[in-house]
């Protein structure tokens, strides 16, 4: 299922489940990448699993490489249920549950760790429910290990060397924010754009992990990668609320447990890839470079963090809950 023309997915991108000749239910995923990416990988397993353990009372399909749309858009049709599930970055999510915000403020984990841990418990419950009151049911978290930025003209070393430079960023004014608090200038863009937009230099550079800069082929045209691991946003499994309240008890358990396997299959081939990107874009002639002084990345991003709390007095404690996580 996960090899499909667009012109099949486009004709069947209205319908979310399906009810097949023998009752079966099938549930349309949206996956942004392509089919040997972890997330795809780990999606694929999970869909196998569940079909086998509600023996084929659902059976989750898979839709790589964005072909149902941009991400924002996904979100929206998971929301009212067009699409029954996806794997979504937490990053454009915040524009829709103001609380994933807290996600995306730079430098928020420590590292990759903390971030599991955090979202692992307490802290990710509350992210759960906040995303289940929007419509979407987050059944477990993906890694996307850390962000850092890379370009088509030179090493970024400081602050100093975005000034003037053109960053795409995801959908969300936090990343327009901190671009700006950096010196660069951001150009919020969907994913599938990004190419192009670097190979005929309408952007300067973007920001993402190794594997994406690399599955996506921008290290082809932006050959300086520059390490600020400025953001680590989680991403996760999910289900239309919608969808997941027609599901029976006992397979909502089963499914839930497919789940938690996908995320640990996803997270041991991330840590894989993670490797196997870095030495693909070197070994092409990428210029991979530690930034000078990676805090001074860090303290230009206090007027972010002050405006966010500002606006968002409510959301305080879960920062403080984030950063009290070992
Ligand atoms: C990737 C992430 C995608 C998408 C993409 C982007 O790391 O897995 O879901 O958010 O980044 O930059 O748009």
């Amino acid at each position: 299922m996960m090899k499909i023309s667009k012109f099949a997915a486009v004709s069947v991108l209205a319908l979310t489940t399906v009810a097949g000749a023998a009752g079966a239910e099938e549930w349309r995923g949206w996956a942004i990448h392509p089919e040997d990416y972890p997330n795809t990988v780990a999606m694929q397993a999970f869909a196998d699993k569940v079909a086998e353990v509600t023996e084929g009372r659902v059976t989750p399909t898979v839709y790589a490489n964005g072909i149902l749309g941009s991400q924002p858009d996904a979100i929206e049709q998971v929301r009212s249920g067009a699409l029954a599930w996806a794997n979504f970055n937490m990053g454009p999510m915040g524009e829709i549950v103001p609380a994933t915000n807290v996600l995306s403020l730079p430098f928020i984990f420590r590292d990759v760790d903390q971030m599991h841990h955090a979202m692992d418990g307490a802290v990710g419950q509350q992210f759960s429910d906040a995303l289940t009151e929007a419509g979407i049911v987050a059944l477990s978290w993906y890694d996307s290990g850390s962000r850092s930025f890379y370009n088509t003209k030179k090493p970024i070393h400081s602050p100093a060397d975005m000034e003037g430079m053109k960053f795409r960023v995801m959908n969300n004014d936090l990343y327009v924010q901190m671009v700006d608090q950096l010196g660069g200038n951001a150009t919020p863009m969907a994913y599938g754009e990004v190419y192009q937009s670097l190979q005929t230099g309408v952007i300067d550079g973007a920001e993402n992990n190794y594997p994406s800069y690399e599955s996506s082929n921008h290290y082809e045209v932006a050959k300086y990668y520059s390490i600020t691991n400025h953001l680590i946003i989680p991403e996760c499994l999910c289900v239309a609320a919608s969808v997941w309240e027609g599901v029976s008890d006992e397979d909502k358990v089963a499914i839930k447990a497919a789940a938690m396997e996908s995320a640990q299959l996803q997270r041991q081939l991330w840590a894989e890839r993670e490797g196997v990107s870095l030495e693909k874009v070197k070994a092409s002639g990428v210029e991979v470079n530690n930034v000078d002084d990676p805090a001074a990345f860090q303290s230009a991003m206090g007027p972010v963090y002050d405006g966010f709390i500002a606006a968002n007095p409510d959301l305080a404690q879960l920062i403080a809950d984030i950063q009290a996580t070992e």
